[in-house]
């Protein structure tokens, strides 16, 4: 039976709930290991004028503190652009970053050298949020645009048009282990890193700039992660290299956790986005014309900031044809920690600004928002073209709108909330259908790639390893269902081995939803190889005289076998044994990269999906639920579909949080006031919908992807945005006729009350 396609377990399910499951800190302390922490910056921005070290360095227990003077290689080093400093020289650009990096045996002495560091540091005034940044001309790379026609015209022209501004939240990543690492020096000037990464690359190619070696040098492990959710893309570098110094500098194993809220305060977040929007429409509600402009709140660094705000720019049409559209906008430099990836990589800001002035455009027309998106979908040919030239294949976007009206009631349930709303005193509710077509593909096109290893034993099991890292998404299960299929053997015996850079070089992360697309694609390919050799043995084994046609091999069951005699069967442990003693290799690589990619198609294709919810709002208090909602996705032929369901579960929830209850606070001086969980809410249990159906296409299937499936790790984070919009629906039944409300992100208690009391007040 084909694995894929079964909901097999995930592989760690078991050990994970049982607290078996080896996380960085659960490998035990090697002889001598040190402990790593440091010291960082108490402003946002400063200069530094005095930093002694000798009464720390005195104490016992203190084994090493390092400055940037100690750094042996380069001290800047960054993802994109090299801007960014491992350890602070004269100047400080956010609160938290590290300035002494303190080695030491115990908790105690970390603890004792922290208070004995004399700092001091003269602040200046931060640069905190976007429109300081713009005003003091703060900004990262170059002007940013996508046009097509004349948006300025198309706009002018139109019967009707809206113009505004959106502000939205960032969000903290909160995964369950914090970044960390552990070093261990070697021979010959080596080190290797354990490493809580979705990108060991990133962290070996980091490691060999700053710390002064070769990239041959340096091996980069990652077992697993306790969740990455992008936060680890770039940012597990930062506690390596720390641990790295002092593994270099004592020659001692050291290791790096970040407690809780250290993580919270230097860490980056998903990117908070200013959106200015000027839009034209007719009477039925069909989008005209365009202009967004975009400002994203990139922190101090570059990091990723730069391609996250081109996939902002390249979903601002969410699934929307818009025939004359103008998208720009700046990445602003600030002094807050380097916001980075975060599942969606700016497409979740990308599409919030047209997904606002939709719900503004049906209030204003008296139109139900449903059918305004469903005009506007991309669907038949002239209306399939992306801004930037990309062809929607497949109009299956209205086709999975018009299914999820019709299975979820959406008429019906319109007419009720009408009732509902037009009695109630206290409580309001709203309702919203929102569609996601989410671009599949680094947008950077090198990183679309990936290679694999897989090595065949002589009893017929097998290990595979890929630069693909296991962060909970359940990418090592999928692999190993892949594998499984190649041989027709049973996934209990395929083994998915911890990610080294030793085994797969030159990896790009884990990350673009495309982790089991790029990585199962290349052990695929490596697979094929091994078995194409293992085909033309086992037609010479499976007959007395001259070989069989290989067309006539079949693989089955856990065996080969002639297809003209099905009954002499060789069970697959026998024939590689076999094909051993032949002297045929057991062992192979798989290269893959993603075909088709050019300027005018960065996406290999979309995952698409809707969403609906039901939201009630408190009028006094601005509590909200979500009563009900709604998933239907595209996700061509799912792997693993509990794995699927999980994710797509798991990203709702998780965008739906961003677009709710999770609220970042900074002071004027750029102090982040929201670094632990009494003060930064995520969703709990009692948060998620109370009923809660999600489904896929059962129909669909994407041949040019492996086994026809389809990404599904981040699109899922969108569609939990449409809570979001159901809170603006809701809102909408507060205000007089044509008025809606001027609702921000994230929807908290106090931005509902907020809305309510200006709704009234007009
Ligand atoms: N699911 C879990 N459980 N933990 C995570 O950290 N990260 C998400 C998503 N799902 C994440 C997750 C993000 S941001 C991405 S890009 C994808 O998983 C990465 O994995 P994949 O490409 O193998 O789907
Ligand atoms: N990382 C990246 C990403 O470097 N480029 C991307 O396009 C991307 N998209 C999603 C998540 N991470
Ligand atoms: Mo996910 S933001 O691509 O790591």
């Amino acid at each position: 039976m084909p694995s894929v396609g079964r909901s097999i377990p995930h592989e760690s399910s078991r050990d994970h709930v049982r607290g078996r499951s080896i996380f960085l800190d659960d490998i035990p302390p090697h002889r001598n290991e040190l402990l790593v922490d440091f010291v960082s910056s108490p402003v946002a921005r400063g200069e530094i004028v005095a930093l002694d070290l000798s009464a720390a360095a005195k104490l016992p227990g203190v084994v090493g503190l390092y400055t940037f003077r100690d750094v042996p290689g380069d001290n800047l080093f960054g993802p994109i652009f090299n801007d960014e400093h491992f350890l602070a020289e004269d100047k400080v650009c956010f609160q938290g970053e590290p300035i002494v990096v303190i080695a030491a045996e115990s908790h105690a002495a970390l603890k004792a050298a922290k208070v004995a560091i004399r700092l001091e540091v003269r602040a200046e005034t931060p640069v905190v949020s976007i429109e300081q940044a713009i005003e003091a001309g703060e900004f990262i790379g170059t002007p940013r645009a996508i046009t097509r026609g004349d948006a300025a015209d198309a706009v002018g022209k139109a019967l009707h048009r809206l113009e505004g501004t959106i502000y939205i939240g960032g969000q903290e990543h909160f995964y369950m282990e914090t970044q960390c690492a552990l070093a261990i020096p070697g021979e010959n000037g080596h080190l290797t890193f354990h490493s809580s990464t979705q990108n060991p690359t990133e962290t070996q190619v980091m490691a060999a700039r700053v710390l002064g070696l070769g990239m041959h040098q340096v091996v980069c492990l990652c077992k697993r992660m306790g969740g990455g959710f992008g936060g680890k893309e770039t940012q597990a570098t930062p506690p390596a290299l720390m641990a790295g110094l002092v593994a270099l500098k004592t020659g001692r194993p050291a290791r790096c956790i970040y407690a809780r809220e250290a993580d919270g305060r230097v860490t980056g977040k998903r990117h908070p986005f200013e959106v200015r929007y000027q839009v034209g429409f007719d009477d039925d509600g069909h989008l005209l014309g365009a202009r967004l402009e975009f400002y994203s709140n990139a922190g101090s660094s570059a990091d990723l900031s730069t391609s996250v705000f081109d996939r902002a720019l390249y979903h601002a049409d969410n699934a929307y044809f818009i025939p004359d559209i103008e998208l720009i906008g700046r990445v602003c430099r600030t002094n807050l920690p380097s916001n980075t990836a975060f599942r969606g990589f700016g497409g979740g800001q990308g599409i919030m600004a047209i997904e606002s002035v939709i719900e503004d455009i049906a209030e204003f027309l008296g139109k139900d928002a449903a059918e305004i998106r469903l005009i506007n979908c991309y669907g038949a040919d002239g209306r399939n073209q992306t801004p930037y030239g990309q062809i929607v294949q497949d109009d299956t976007l209205p086709l999975l709108f018009e299914r999820l009206v019709e299975r979820a009631n959406y008429w019906e349930r319109r007419r009720a909330i009408d009732e509902f709303n037009a009695t109630s005193q206290s409580h309001l509710r709203g309702l919203s259908l929102t569609t996601v077509k989410f671009g599949i593909s680094f947008t950077t096109k090198f990183l679309n790639q990936a290679n694999a290893l897989v090595n065949v034993y002589t009893d017929g099991t097998i290990q595979v390893s890929t630069g693909g890292t296991e962060m909970g998404q359940g990418l090592n299960t999928k692999i190993r269902q892949l594998v499984a299929d190649e041989f027709a053997v049973d996934p209990a015996n395929i083994s998915v081995m911890s990610t080294s850079t030793e085994k797969n070089n030159n990896t790009p992360p884990t990350a673009a939803s495309a982790g089991t697309d790029l990585n199962g694609s290349a052990a695929v390919n490596a697979c094929r190889l091994i078995r194409e050799r293992l085909t033309e043995f086992a037609a010479s084994r499976l007959s007395e005289g001259e070989p069989i046609p290989i067309e006539r091999v079949v693989w089955e069951n856990g065996c080969v076998f002639d297809s003209d005699k099905p009954e002499q069967s060789i069970e697959f442990g026998k024939l590689v044994h076999a094909a051993h003693r032949e002297r045929i290799s057991l062992g192979e690589r798989g290269h893959y990269i993603t075909p088709g990619l050019g300027p005018s198609r960065p996406f290999f294709y979309y995952t698409t999906g809707c969403a609906l919810a039901e939201v009630e709002i408190d009028r006094f208090t601005g509590e909200m639920r979500v009563t009900r909602a709604d998933v239907l996705m595209d996700i061509g032929q799912s792997i693993n579909p509990a794995i699927d369901l999980g994710q797509i579960g798991g990203g709702f929830v998780q965008g739906m949080g961003w677009a709710t209850c999770e609220e970042l606070k900074f002071s004027d001086e750029g102090e982040l006031l929201t670094a632990s969980p009494s003060t930064y809410k995520i969703p709990g249990v009692r948060d998620i919908p109370e009923d809660f159906r999600i489904e896929f296409v059962e129909d669909s299937r994407f041949p040019e992807n492996v086994r026809s499936s389809k990404a599904v790790g981040e699109p899922p984070l969108l569609l939990g945005l449409c809570v979001w919009t159901a809170i603006k629906n809701a809102l909408s039944y507060a205000g007089s006729k044509g008025q809606s409300a001027p609702l921000n992100l994230p929807a908290t208690g106090e931005e509902i009350l907020r809305c309510l009391s200006e709704m009234e007040e007009v």
